[in-house]
């Protein structure tokens, strides 16, 4: 039997490299589909966790994972010899920047050598990972044909990108329309095939890299436009107008226009990094991507404007920034989960620790935070904490702080959320 007929009548074996904030959802999405999935990842942590029934990832509850766990619909293993019983398997594997802001794909890399000893015909591989177009026929491809089999004759090859919303209530992997383009016809069909078994709405396109460049146009789009928000707020500053008063009003524009808002910079492991992707790759065809390169320069200079409307707010109170103590509420990159990768508040806190301010954080989803090699004390909502700061600053405003006693008990505050648009007060300086 064929693989469309195994993944039609559901006995097809699936299997997941990388179980993250974007391969366990996956993962278990395939599960209750009825497929076995068996998850394969480096992490031997991980694995003792979603064997033992228990998830890591906010967005995926742990009741689903113990189910399909105790059904024997899930399981993980660090072994990548086991990726030989799967007939797909789904690369969902980090892709990141190095320190030069280059494009860092040795996880992906990695993740198809471990796997390529074990593909067998009919096997297909979807590559999940966001990445500049090319990746998948010009990395990925050669990788999984060292092993003898053709893609296209013996194996299939996709790229279908992610499109997790991590803490997203409504959007979610089975309801989120998913892209996919093969490297052939026969590629894509498998694909479509495959994920159209547990995601209400599949999209094919015609190739690899009109995929892998539509998950890229969505995330430049967000961060270019983001940027835009960014320049306006500081002329607004300047001009002495609200900006947030602004996106309010143009938000009742019926149509043609998309809010979007300004803040302390970007953060997160993609919207700040994937356009990099892009331009990185723009220069081997003689492409110089002005666009996000100027709004990567605005994004970038974020966290440095808000320490420097920071020292403006103390100077007010005839204050230096040395030697005040600043609060932190809000560490992770955005509201409402417990992510700090890239978040704006670890290049806030290194700007203040070399000004000599004295830095401390309250943020109730994040247990550790540190700015470069420096651990910083966390301190919970208090009224007492909110008065012993010279200032607060709201960087990430979570649903749950108190706005009333943050604005009730603090000093000063400078708001880069506008965040407490509904406690004004004279201690409130709006970024
Ligand atoms: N941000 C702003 N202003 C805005 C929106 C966001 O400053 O108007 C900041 C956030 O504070 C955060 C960063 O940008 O630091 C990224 O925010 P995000 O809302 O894009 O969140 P991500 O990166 O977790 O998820 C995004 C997805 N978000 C949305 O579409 C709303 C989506 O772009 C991708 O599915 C996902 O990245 C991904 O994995 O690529």
């Amino acid at each position: 039997m064929g693989l469309l007929e195994r993944i039609g009548d559901g006995t097809a074996v699936l299997g997941v490299v990388g179980l993250g904030y974007v391969g366990l959802p996956l993962a278990v999405e395939m599960g209750k589909a009825g497929h076995k999935v068996i998850g394969l990842e480096v992490s031997a942590e991980k694995v003792a966790l979603i064997n033992a029934g228990t998830s890591y990832i906010p967005d995926v509850p742990t009741p689903e994972v113990a189910d399909l766990v105790a059904r024997g619909l899930l399981e993980a293993t660090t072994d990548f010899s086991r990726v030989a019983e799967a007939d797909a398997v789904a690369i969902c594997v980090p892709t990141p920047i190095n320190e030069n802001k280059e494009p860092d794909i040795s996880f992906m890399e990695n993740a198809a050598r471990s796997i390529t000893p074990y593909l067998h015909p009919e096997m297909l591989v979807t590559l999940e990972s966001t990445t500049y177009p090319g990746t998948t026929e010009e990395v990925i491809q050669p990788i999984l044909e060292s092993g003898g089999l053709k893609v296209g004759a013996d194996i299939f090859l996709a790229f279908s990108p992610e499109r997790v919303d991590p803490g997203n209530p409504v959007w979610q992997t089975h309801n989120t329309p998913k892209v996919v383009g093969g490297v052939t016809p026969a590629c894509t069909k498998a694909a479509v095939a495959l994920y159209g078994r547990y995601i209400e709405s599949v999209v094919p396109v015609s190739s690899t890299r009109a995929a892998e460049m539509t998950k890229l146009l969505e995330n430049t789009f967000r961060g270019v436009n983001i940027a835009l928000m960014n320049e306006l707020l500081m002329l607004c500053e300047r001009m002495h107008v609200n900006v947030w008063e602004v996106i309010e009003a143009a938000k009742t524009k019926p149509f043609g226009f998309m809010p979007f808002y300004p803040g302390p910079g970007l953060g997160g492991h993609c919207i700040p990094v994937d356009p990099l992707y892009l331009s990185w790759k723009a220069r081997e065809y003689d492409f110089r991507t002005e666009f996000i390169d100027l709004a990567w320069r605005i994004n970038d200079n974020m966290p440095y404007y808000v320490v420097t409307r920071l020292m403006d707010a103390l100077n007010l109170q005839r204050k230096s920034l040395a030697g005040s103590r600043v609060l932190l509420l809000g560490v992770a990159y955005k509201a409402d989960i417990d992510d700090v990768r890239m978040s704006p508040a670890k290049r806030i806190a290194e700007v203040l620790l070399e000004k000599q301010a004295e830095v401390v954080y309250c943020d109730p989803y994040v247990d550790r935070f540190s700015a470069g090699s420096q651990d910083i004390a966390r301190v919970d909502l208090t009224a007492e904490e909110l008065e012993r700061a010279d200032v607060a600053v709201v960087v990430t405003a979570h649903r749950v702080f108190d706005l009333e006693l943050i604005g009730g008990h603090s000093r000063l505050i400078l708001d880069t959320r506008n965040a407490l648009w509904e406690h004004p007060g004279d201690n409130v300086v709006r970024l």
